[in-house]
Protein backbone atom coordinates (compact mmCIF):
# COMPACT_ATOMS: atom_id res chain seq x y z
CA UNK A 1 0.00 0.00 0.00
CA UNK A 2 1.12 3.65 -0.97
CA UNK A 3 2.04 5.86 1.41
CA UNK A 4 -0.65 8.03 0.30
CA UNK A 5 -3.24 5.36 1.22
CA UNK A 6 -1.63 4.62 4.15
CA UNK A 7 -2.45 8.22 4.95
CA UNK A 8 -5.82 8.20 3.97
CA UNK A 9 -6.77 4.72 6.44
CA UNK A 10 -4.99 6.32 9.61
CA UNK A 11 -7.42 9.63 9.25
CA UNK A 12 -10.16 7.24 8.89
CA UNK A 13 -9.15 5.57 11.69
CA UNK A 14 -9.17 8.19 13.19
CA UNK A 15 -12.67 9.25 12.63
CA UNK A 16 -14.37 6.17 13.58
CA UNK A 17 -16.08 5.12 16.88
CA UNK A 18 -18.16 2.46 17.33
CA UNK A 19 -20.91 2.34 20.34
CA UNK A 20 -21.03 -0.95 21.90
CA UNK A 21 -24.15 -2.66 23.08
CA UNK A 22 -24.22 -3.22 27.27
CA UNK A 23 -26.51 -6.06 26.25
CA UNK A 24 -24.13 -7.86 24.07
CA UNK A 25 -21.59 -8.42 27.31
CA UNK A 26 -24.34 -10.32 29.41
CA UNK A 27 -25.60 -13.87 29.14
CA UNK A 28 -28.04 -13.60 26.21
CA UNK A 29 -29.47 -16.71 24.42
CA UNK A 30 -31.93 -18.05 21.74
CA UNK A 31 -35.58 -19.38 22.26
CA UNK A 32 -33.76 -22.51 22.82
CA UNK A 33 -31.87 -21.45 25.44
CA UNK A 34 -28.90 -19.92 26.71
CA UNK A 35 -25.63 -21.60 27.97
CA UNK A 36 -24.11 -19.45 30.70
CA UNK A 37 -20.80 -17.85 31.03
CA UNK A 38 -19.12 -17.65 34.28
CA UNK A 39 -17.43 -14.12 32.99
CA UNK A 40 -20.78 -13.02 31.80
CA UNK A 41 -21.42 -8.98 32.78
CA UNK A 42 -24.79 -9.13 34.81
CA UNK A 43 -24.82 -5.17 36.07
CA UNK A 44 -24.42 -2.04 34.99
CA UNK A 45 -21.35 -1.80 36.67
CA UNK A 46 -19.60 -5.23 34.77
CA UNK A 47 -20.83 -3.73 31.76
CA UNK A 48 -19.59 -0.35 31.78
CA UNK A 49 -15.98 -2.19 33.23
CA UNK A 50 -16.18 -4.50 30.31
CA UNK A 51 -16.95 -1.80 27.55
CA UNK A 52 -13.80 0.08 29.47
CA UNK A 53 -11.43 -2.65 28.62
CA UNK A 54 -12.39 -2.93 24.87
CA UNK A 55 -11.83 0.88 24.60
CA UNK A 56 -8.82 0.43 26.65
CA UNK A 57 -7.31 -2.27 23.95
CA UNK A 58 -8.71 -0.06 20.71
CA UNK A 59 -9.51 3.13 21.62
CA UNK A 60 -11.92 3.33 19.18
CA UNK A 61 -15.45 2.59 21.27
CA UNK A 62 -15.41 4.93 24.16
CA UNK A 63 -19.55 5.22 24.49
CA UNK A 64 -22.13 2.37 25.60
CA UNK A 65 -25.19 1.72 24.25
CA UNK A 66 -27.87 1.47 27.39
CA UNK A 67 -31.15 -0.46 27.11
CA UNK A 68 -33.11 1.28 29.66
CA UNK A 69 -35.32 -1.82 31.34
CA UNK A 70 -31.78 -4.05 31.53
CA UNK A 71 -29.44 -0.99 32.49
CA UNK A 72 -32.03 1.51 34.58
CA UNK A 73 -34.64 -0.73 35.81
CA UNK A 74 -35.37 2.60 38.25
CA UNK A 75 -34.99 4.67 34.78
CA UNK A 76 -34.44 8.06 35.96
CA UNK A 77 -33.70 6.99 39.10
CA UNK A 78 -30.35 5.19 38.12
CA UNK A 79 -28.89 8.17 36.41
CA UNK A 80 -26.75 9.10 39.36
CA UNK A 81 -25.50 5.88 39.04
CA UNK A 82 -24.74 5.60 35.38
CA UNK A 83 -23.27 8.93 35.81
CA UNK A 84 -20.81 7.82 38.39
CA UNK A 85 -20.03 4.58 36.33
CA UNK A 86 -19.14 6.50 33.48
CA UNK A 87 -17.23 8.73 35.62
CA UNK A 88 -14.89 5.68 36.91
CA UNK A 89 -14.40 3.90 33.50
CA UNK A 90 -13.65 6.72 31.25
CA UNK A 91 -16.49 5.26 29.09
CA UNK A 92 -19.39 7.80 28.30
CA UNK A 93 -23.55 6.73 27.86
CA UNK A 94 -23.89 6.50 24.42
CA UNK A 95 -27.73 6.15 22.69
CA UNK A 96 -30.97 5.68 24.77
CA UNK A 97 -32.89 2.04 23.56
CA UNK A 98 -36.57 2.14 24.95
CA UNK A 99 -38.11 -1.50 25.26
CA UNK A 100 -41.24 -1.61 24.26
CA UNK A 101 -41.41 -5.49 23.48
CA UNK A 102 -40.86 -7.04 26.87
CA UNK A 103 -43.55 -6.39 29.20
CA UNK A 104 -46.76 -8.22 29.13
CA UNK A 105 -48.81 -5.22 28.59
CA UNK A 106 -46.82 -5.18 24.83
CA UNK A 107 -48.48 -9.00 23.67
CA UNK A 108 -50.41 -7.01 20.76
CA UNK A 109 -48.21 -3.84 19.93
CA UNK A 110 -46.79 -0.96 21.85
CA UNK A 111 -47.40 2.43 20.29
CA UNK A 112 -49.24 0.53 17.60
CA UNK A 113 -50.96 -1.43 20.20
CA UNK A 114 -55.20 -1.05 19.11
CA UNK A 115 -55.74 -0.51 23.33
CA UNK A 116 -54.99 3.35 24.09
CA UNK A 117 -54.15 2.80 27.65
CA UNK A 118 -50.99 0.43 26.27
CA UNK A 119 -49.85 2.76 23.62
CA UNK A 120 -50.17 5.59 26.39
CA UNK A 121 -47.59 3.19 28.38
CA UNK A 122 -45.43 3.08 25.51
CA UNK A 123 -45.19 6.74 24.78
CA UNK A 124 -44.36 7.15 28.54
CA UNK A 125 -41.85 5.03 28.73
CA UNK A 126 -40.23 6.32 25.55
CA UNK A 127 -40.85 9.78 26.90
CA UNK A 128 -38.69 8.88 30.15
CA UNK A 129 -35.87 7.52 27.99
CA UNK A 130 -36.00 11.19 26.27
CA UNK A 131 -35.94 12.76 29.85
CA UNK A 132 -32.82 10.22 30.74
CA UNK A 133 -30.90 10.73 27.79
CA UNK A 134 -30.92 14.76 28.34
CA UNK A 135 -29.83 14.02 31.98
CA UNK A 136 -27.45 11.55 30.48
CA UNK A 137 -26.01 14.30 27.68
CA UNK A 138 -26.98 11.23 25.26
CA UNK A 139 -27.86 12.44 21.73
CA UNK A 140 -30.29 9.59 20.16
CA UNK A 141 -33.09 7.54 21.43
CA UNK A 142 -33.35 4.89 19.24
CA UNK A 143 -36.54 3.01 19.99
CA UNK A 144 -36.92 -0.85 18.20
CA UNK A 145 -40.65 -1.55 17.74
CA UNK A 146 -41.26 -5.59 18.02
CA UNK A 147 -44.88 -4.47 17.05
CA UNK A 148 -47.36 -6.88 14.44
CA UNK A 149 -49.33 -9.40 14.08
CA UNK A 150 -49.31 -12.91 13.32
CA UNK A 151 -51.79 -13.85 11.41
CA UNK A 152 -54.05 -12.74 8.61
CA UNK A 153 -57.09 -10.24 9.54
CA UNK A 154 -55.65 -10.45 12.90
CA UNK A 155 -55.05 -6.18 13.00
CA UNK A 156 -55.55 -3.22 11.26
CA UNK A 157 -52.39 -2.30 9.88
CA UNK A 158 -53.58 1.00 8.44
CA UNK A 159 -55.16 1.52 12.29
CA UNK A 160 -51.48 0.74 13.81
CA UNK A 161 -49.68 3.13 11.64
CA UNK A 162 -52.14 6.08 12.31
CA UNK A 163 -51.42 5.19 16.28
CA UNK A 164 -47.56 5.15 15.23
CA UNK A 165 -48.05 8.66 13.26
CA UNK A 166 -49.55 9.98 16.54
CA UNK A 167 -47.45 8.31 19.54
CA UNK A 168 -43.86 9.21 17.02
CA UNK A 169 -45.23 12.61 16.99
CA UNK A 170 -46.02 13.12 20.57
CA UNK A 171 -42.37 11.55 21.65
CA UNK A 172 -40.74 14.06 19.11
CA UNK A 173 -42.97 16.92 20.71
CA UNK A 174 -40.76 16.43 23.60
CA UNK A 175 -37.09 15.80 21.58
CA UNK A 176 -35.01 18.47 23.17
CA UNK A 177 -32.76 20.67 20.50
CA UNK A 178 -29.33 18.48 19.07
CA UNK A 179 -31.37 15.13 20.59
CA UNK A 180 -32.06 12.62 17.67
CA UNK A 181 -35.29 10.03 17.35
CA UNK A 182 -33.98 6.86 15.40
CA UNK A 183 -35.96 4.89 14.25
CA UNK A 184 -35.39 0.73 13.67
CA UNK A 185 -36.63 -1.20 11.17
CA UNK A 186 -37.46 -5.00 11.03
CA UNK A 187 -39.29 -7.11 8.66
CA UNK A 188 -40.15 -10.10 11.31
CA UNK A 189 -39.50 -11.24 14.08
CA UNK A 190 -41.15 -11.39 16.90
CA UNK A 191 -43.85 -11.17 14.60
CA UNK A 192 -44.55 -13.29 11.86
CA UNK A 193 -47.36 -11.53 9.41
CA UNK A 194 -46.68 -8.49 9.20
CA UNK A 195 -44.44 -5.86 11.71
CA UNK A 196 -45.53 -2.24 11.97
CA UNK A 197 -41.90 -0.72 10.89
CA UNK A 198 -41.15 -3.59 8.79
CA UNK A 199 -38.71 -1.72 6.34
CA UNK A 200 -36.84 1.38 5.78
CA UNK A 201 -39.27 2.88 3.54
CA UNK A 202 -41.77 2.61 6.50
CA UNK A 203 -38.95 4.29 8.99
CA UNK A 204 -38.06 6.86 6.66
CA UNK A 205 -41.85 7.57 6.04
CA UNK A 206 -42.73 7.62 10.00
CA UNK A 207 -39.35 9.51 11.05
CA UNK A 208 -40.25 12.21 8.19
CA UNK A 209 -44.09 12.36 9.50
CA UNK A 210 -42.80 12.60 12.93
CA UNK A 211 -40.34 15.46 12.70
CA UNK A 212 -37.11 17.22 12.17
CA UNK A 213 -35.11 15.73 14.67
CA UNK A 214 -36.19 12.09 13.35
CA UNK A 215 -33.87 9.22 11.07
CA UNK A 216 -33.62 6.14 9.96
CA UNK A 217 -31.21 3.34 12.27
CA UNK A 218 -30.14 0.07 10.11
CA UNK A 219 -29.88 -2.84 11.98
CA UNK A 220 -27.78 -4.98 9.32
CA UNK A 221 -29.66 -8.11 10.25
CA UNK A 222 -32.70 -6.56 9.83
CA UNK A 223 -33.34 -7.52 5.89
CA UNK A 224 -34.31 -10.37 3.53
CA UNK A 225 -31.58 -12.37 1.77
CA UNK A 226 -31.28 -10.72 -1.21
CA UNK A 227 -31.91 -6.94 -0.27
CA UNK A 228 -29.24 -4.70 -1.49
CA UNK A 229 -28.06 -2.94 1.97
CA UNK A 230 -25.80 -0.26 0.30
CA UNK A 231 -28.34 0.72 -2.14
CA UNK A 232 -30.74 1.72 1.27
CA UNK A 233 -27.85 3.06 2.57
CA UNK A 234 -26.87 5.65 -0.39
CA UNK A 235 -30.67 6.37 -0.49
CA UNK A 236 -30.89 7.40 3.04
CA UNK A 237 -27.62 9.54 2.84
CA UNK A 238 -28.88 11.14 -0.30
CA UNK A 239 -31.81 11.89 2.06
CA UNK A 240 -29.62 12.70 4.63
CA UNK A 241 -32.32 10.16 6.66
CA UNK A 242 -29.55 7.77 7.94
CA UNK A 243 -28.83 8.27 12.07
CA UNK A 244 -27.41 5.31 12.89
CA UNK A 245 -26.49 1.55 12.44
CA UNK A 246 -26.45 -1.50 14.25
CA UNK A 247 -23.87 -3.62 12.89
CA UNK A 248 -23.94 -7.25 13.51
CA UNK A 249 -23.36 -10.50 10.73
CA UNK A 250 -25.78 -12.77 9.59
CA UNK A 251 -26.21 -16.24 7.57
CA UNK A 252 -29.74 -16.28 7.66
CA UNK A 253 -32.18 -14.21 9.58
CA UNK A 254 -31.64 -11.66 12.71
CA UNK A 255 -28.73 -13.81 13.66
CA UNK A 256 -26.58 -10.91 15.70
CA UNK A 257 -23.30 -12.61 14.50
CA UNK A 258 -19.98 -10.62 15.22
CA UNK A 259 -19.81 -8.04 12.19
CA UNK A 260 -17.61 -9.47 9.22
CA UNK A 261 -18.03 -13.05 9.97
CA UNK A 262 -20.03 -14.05 7.51
CA UNK A 263 -19.79 -11.39 4.46
CA UNK A 264 -16.81 -9.01 5.22
CA UNK A 265 -17.75 -8.04 1.92
CA UNK A 266 -21.32 -6.30 2.69
CA UNK A 267 -19.59 -4.54 5.43
CA UNK A 268 -17.22 -2.80 3.12
CA UNK A 269 -19.59 -1.71 0.67
CA UNK A 270 -21.64 -0.25 3.17
CA UNK A 271 -18.08 1.96 4.23
CA UNK A 272 -17.62 2.84 0.57
CA UNK A 273 -21.37 4.40 -0.01
CA UNK A 274 -20.53 6.60 3.18
CA UNK A 275 -17.08 6.95 2.03
CA UNK A 276 -17.55 8.11 -1.10
CA UNK A 277 -20.66 10.19 0.16
CA UNK A 278 -18.30 12.04 1.76
CA UNK A 279 -15.80 12.75 -0.09
CA UNK A 280 -18.10 13.53 -3.01
CA UNK A 281 -20.14 15.64 -0.61
CA UNK A 282 -17.07 17.19 1.26
CA UNK A 283 -19.64 16.47 4.30
CA UNK A 284 -19.53 14.26 7.14
CA UNK A 285 -22.54 11.51 7.34
CA UNK A 286 -23.89 12.01 11.00
CA UNK A 287 -24.18 8.74 11.52
CA UNK A 288 -23.84 6.42 14.99
CA UNK A 289 -21.69 3.60 14.37
CA UNK A 290 -23.10 1.08 17.04
CA UNK A 291 -22.94 -2.61 17.39
CA UNK A 292 -25.95 -4.84 18.15
CA UNK A 293 -25.15 -8.48 18.71
CA UNK A 294 -25.64 -11.01 20.71
CA UNK A 295 -22.57 -13.80 21.91
CA UNK A 296 -24.08 -16.51 22.52
CA UNK A 297 -21.43 -18.69 22.06
CA UNK A 298 -18.09 -16.37 22.25
CA UNK A 299 -16.58 -14.53 25.07
CA UNK A 300 -18.47 -11.66 25.35
CA UNK A 301 -15.32 -9.41 25.37
CA UNK A 302 -13.39 -11.18 22.82
CA UNK A 303 -16.32 -10.73 20.53
CA UNK A 304 -16.59 -7.10 21.01
CA UNK A 305 -12.52 -6.64 20.50
CA UNK A 306 -12.60 -8.62 17.37
CA UNK A 307 -15.84 -6.76 16.34
CA UNK A 308 -14.13 -3.41 16.83
CA UNK A 309 -10.77 -4.72 14.85
CA UNK A 310 -12.60 -5.89 12.00
CA UNK A 311 -14.67 -2.67 11.76
CA UNK A 312 -11.44 -0.62 11.78
CA UNK A 313 -10.00 -3.55 9.14
CA UNK A 314 -12.71 -2.74 6.48
CA UNK A 315 -13.39 0.84 6.81
CA UNK A 316 -9.37 1.44 6.16
CA UNK A 317 -10.01 -0.45 3.08
CA UNK A 318 -12.99 1.77 2.09
CA UNK A 319 -10.95 4.61 3.14
CA UNK A 320 -8.12 3.47 0.35
CA UNK A 321 -10.48 3.53 -2.32
CA UNK A 322 -9.32 6.27 -4.87
CA UNK A 323 -12.54 8.38 -5.67
CA UNK A 324 -11.47 10.35 -7.88
CA UNK A 325 -10.87 7.65 -10.35
CA UNK A 326 -13.79 5.57 -9.41
CA UNK A 327 -15.88 8.49 -9.67
CA UNK A 328 -15.00 9.54 -13.13
CA UNK A 329 -14.84 5.82 -14.36
CA UNK A 330 -18.40 5.78 -13.61
CA UNK A 331 -19.16 8.53 -15.09
CA UNK A 332 -17.57 6.78 -18.53
CA UNK A 333 -19.45 3.44 -17.39
CA UNK A 334 -15.82 1.41 -17.75
CA UNK A 335 -17.41 -1.45 -15.61
CA UNK A 336 -15.09 -3.76 -15.29
CA UNK A 337 -11.87 -0.67 -14.12
CA UNK A 338 -14.42 0.85 -11.89
CA UNK A 339 -15.16 -2.61 -10.23
CA UNK A 340 -11.28 -3.72 -10.28
CA UNK A 341 -11.23 0.16 -8.84
CA UNK A 342 -13.54 -0.96 -5.77
CA UNK A 343 -12.27 -4.66 -5.32
CA UNK A 344 -8.79 -3.78 -5.20
CA UNK A 345 -9.22 -1.84 -1.95
CA UNK A 346 -11.24 -4.82 -0.78
CA UNK A 347 -8.21 -7.07 -0.99
CA UNK A 348 -5.76 -4.68 0.68
CA UNK A 349 -4.52 -6.07 4.08
CA UNK A 350 -5.23 -3.10 5.98
CA UNK A 351 -4.66 -4.91 8.96
CA UNK A 352 -0.42 -3.84 9.28
CA UNK A 353 -1.73 -0.18 9.12
CA UNK A 354 -4.45 -0.51 11.65
CA UNK A 355 -1.85 -1.75 14.28
CA UNK A 356 0.48 1.12 13.19
CA UNK A 357 -2.52 2.92 13.86
CA UNK A 358 -2.87 1.49 17.29
CA UNK A 359 1.33 1.30 17.93
CA UNK A 360 1.22 5.62 17.12
CA UNK A 361 -1.80 6.09 20.07
CA UNK A 362 -0.18 3.84 22.66
CA UNK A 363 -2.56 1.13 22.27
CA UNK A 364 -1.25 -2.40 21.55
CA UNK A 365 -0.76 -3.85 17.64
CA UNK A 366 -3.01 -6.71 18.74
CA UNK A 367 -5.49 -5.83 21.09
CA UNK A 368 -7.06 -9.47 21.51
CA UNK A 369 -3.10 -10.91 22.46
CA UNK A 370 -3.18 -7.94 24.91
CA UNK A 371 -6.82 -9.01 26.38
CA UNK A 372 -5.45 -12.27 26.84
CA UNK A 373 -2.49 -11.44 28.21
CA UNK A 374 -4.08 -9.28 31.12
CA UNK A 375 -5.61 -11.47 33.15
CA UNK A 376 -8.94 -9.66 33.33
CA UNK A 377 -11.04 -12.73 31.96
CA UNK A 378 -9.39 -14.78 35.06
CA UNK A 379 -10.33 -11.96 37.53
CA UNK A 380 -14.16 -11.44 36.23
CA UNK A 381 -14.57 -15.16 36.09
CA UNK A 382 -13.58 -15.92 39.03
CA UNK A 383 -15.71 -13.04 40.86
CA UNK A 384 -18.61 -13.68 38.59
CA UNK A 385 -18.59 -17.61 38.32
CA UNK A 386 -20.90 -18.19 41.65
CA UNK A 387 -23.58 -15.50 40.66
CA UNK A 388 -23.82 -16.88 36.49
CA UNK A 389 -23.84 -19.85 37.22
CA UNK A 390 -27.10 -19.91 39.29
CA UNK A 391 -28.91 -17.81 37.13
CA UNK A 392 -31.48 -19.96 34.54
CA UNK A 393 -30.27 -21.36 31.30
CA UNK A 394 -33.79 -22.81 30.07
CA UNK A 395 -35.93 -20.84 27.85
CA UNK A 396 -39.71 -22.12 28.94
C1 LIG B 1 -34.07 -6.12 17.70
C2 LIG B 1 -32.79 -5.40 18.06
C3 LIG B 1 -32.99 -4.04 18.69
C4 LIG B 1 -32.59 -4.22 20.13
C5 LIG B 1 -32.52 -5.65 20.32
C6 LIG B 1 -31.57 -6.07 21.39
O1 LIG B 1 -33.81 -7.28 16.98
O2 LIG B 1 -31.99 -5.33 16.93
O3 LIG B 1 -32.08 -3.12 18.22
O4 LIG B 1 -33.31 -3.50 20.99
O5 LIG B 1 -32.15 -6.17 19.07
MN1 LIG C 1 -30.77 -3.63 16.53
Amino acid sequence: MNEKSAEKARRALDKLRIELPSWGFANTGTRFGKFIQAAAASTIEEKFGDAAQVHAFTGACPTLALHVEWDLPQGRNDVARVEQLSRQSGIRPGSINPNIFQNQEYKYGSIGNPDPAVRKMAVQHILECVGIAEALESRDISPWFADGSNYPGSQSIRHRMEYFEEGLKEIHRALKPGQRLLIEYKPFEPAFYHTDVADWGMAYLLAKEAGPQARVLVDTGHHYQSQNIEQIVAWLLHREMIGGFHFNDRRYADDDLTLGSIDPYQVFRIFHEIQMYEWETGAGADIAYMVDQSHNLKGKIEAMIQTVCVAQELYARAAIVDYERLAALQQNCSVVDAEETLRSAFWEDTRPIVAGWRKAKGLPEDPLRAFRESGYLEKITRERREKNMRSSASYA
